[in-house]
């Protein structure tokens, strides 16, 4: 019978004969009369015997093995193969430009993403993807229940929807369009057509120049937009309730995968300390950040930058036992053209900082067309070539708001991992494109 690594033990209890294993050699230890093979799979690690003389493969061959298996409390999973026949599928060369066995954990992130056909084979590193997959699955389930509908939005568009001009041209038939930065319009588009509540997980693309550790040209967003909302703050709460299934489902989930992160620091919050993470203002959020950079002896702070996000969030853990704020009321100056104010000055809008980085933006949105209409043009925006978005105000559309959370941030700050990048498969920045 066939079975994976993780089921040796189950069938080494159950007394199963001529088991058959798949994988790739992960460790091979040669001891003279009798030699070594840990076999890898998708479900983990697995030790093979071999009694006899057998021609071995070089690490990351494909093989099939077939034996008996036997109790082993020493081995990886608490149980081996002894093994009885072997079958190489796939030859690895012996030039192996990266050791897939290493701890990757202190591999440079350089080396990581330039093999990354051959990291992504380490069982650490496909930690993060697991446990990245476990964050989409339990945010689209959360929202499914409160009877949100999954939509998928077209990435090439005529124009901007963020601002500014991080924007990627694309040669469109005979003219040029643009990589979306966002689903932004499609989505209140789609709750103005009465779906009311949408989410959407999908890449969105942005021009950044500049490289840092927080951003990726192409990043995932974790998107929600609903309809019939008053103000900011519940959305805020329906994030909270997103966030404590996401950590609950890791910690149910995952917790082999955090494992091999621990000495990073890989944790998830406890969930329910999520509902007491604490909801202050813009102003405050500067104040706060200026007293603590103040006993750091560190520099003035005057907006919420890198800075203050680490700030905060040292605060919210110190004060309130966890490190995740909620920033709301953000001046209008801060903000893109569709929020909806709370005043001259300030805006329905809030931020999510988590261990110290923006992972969510999101508020409510002007659902007046005249209003909207006359927003443009402080923000430079010319109404021509947006009739399309216009046209969902003018023809009778409810208060909404939403937020996107970014995966890839998340992912990094569960994992404690230093660079955003390495919680991307294949991430695309300035200088790379492949693979
Ligand atoms: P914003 O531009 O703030 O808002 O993006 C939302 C979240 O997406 C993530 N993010 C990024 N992650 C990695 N690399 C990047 N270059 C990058 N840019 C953004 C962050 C950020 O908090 N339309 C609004 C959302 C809304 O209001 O619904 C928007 O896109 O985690």
């Amino acid at each position: 019978m066939r079975v994976l690594a993780k089921e040796l033990k189950n069938a080494a209890e159950r007394g199963e004969k001529n088991i058959e294993l798949s994988g790739w050699i992960h460790r091979i230890r040669e001891l003279g009369a009798v030699n070594f093979i840990v076999l890898r799979d998708r479900s983990g690690l697995v030790q093979l015997v071999l009694d006899k003389k057998y021609d071995v493969p070089p690490l990351e061959s494909v093989i099939t093995v077939r034996g008996d298996a036997a109790l082993n409390e020493k081995t990886p999973g608490g149980a081996e193969l002894r093994v009885s026949s072997l079958e190489c599928l796939s030859r690895a060369a012996a030039d192996m430009p990266f050791q897939v066995n290493a701890d990757v954990t202190r591999t440079g992130i350089e080396a990581v993403l330039d093999q990354r056909a051959l990291s992504l084979r380490n069982p650490a590193i496909q930690a993060i993807f697991k446990t990245q997959a476990t964050i989409i699955e339990a945010f689209s389930a959360y929202l499914r229940e409160q009877s949100f509908t999954e939509i998928k939005t077209s990435k090439l568009v005529s124009g901007g929807t963020e601002g500014g001009t991080n924007l990627f041209e694309v040669e469109y038939f005979d003219r040029k369009v643009y990589l979306a930065q966002s689903p932004q319009c499609y989505k209140q588009t789609l709750v103005a057509s009465g779906l009311e509540r949408v989410f959407e997980v999908a890449p969105a693309y942005r021009a950044e120049k500049h490289d840092t550790p927080r951003h990726l040209n192409e990043y995932v967003s974790l998107d929600l937009e609903m309809a019939f909302i008053e103000s900011e703050k519940e959305l805020i709460e329906l994030e909270k309730g997103i966030l404590a299934r996401i950590f609950e489902e890791i910690a149910r989930k995952n917790s082999g995968e955090l494992e091999l992160w621990k000495k990073n620091g890989a944790s998830v919050p406890e969930p329910s300390a999520v509902f007491t993470a604490p909801v202050i203002s813009y102003e405050e959020a500067v104040k706060i950040a200026n007293e603590e950079s103040a006993k750091k002896k560190g520099v003035r702070i005057f907006d919420i930058n890198p800075d203050a996000e680490r700030y905060v969030c040292e605060w919210a853990l110190r004060e309130k036992g966890i490190d995740l704020v909620f920033i709301n009321e953000f001046p209008r100056r801060h903000r893109p053209f569709y929020t909806y104010p709370l005043d001259a000055a300030l805006t329905m809008s809030f931020d999510a900082i988590f261990r110290g980085i923006e992972i969510t933006s999101g508020g409510r949105r002007q659902h007046d067309y005249a209003a909207q209409l006359e927003v443009l043009p402080r923000f430079g925006i010319k109404p021509e070539g947006m009739e399309d978005y216009l046209s969902i105000f003018k023809y009778g559309c409810p208060p909404h708001g939403g937020f996107a959370i970014g995966l890839e941030r998340l992912t990094a700050k569960i994992f404690g991992l230093s660079n955003v990048k390495e919680a991307s498969l294949f991430p695309r920045d300035r200088k790379r494109v492949t693979p």
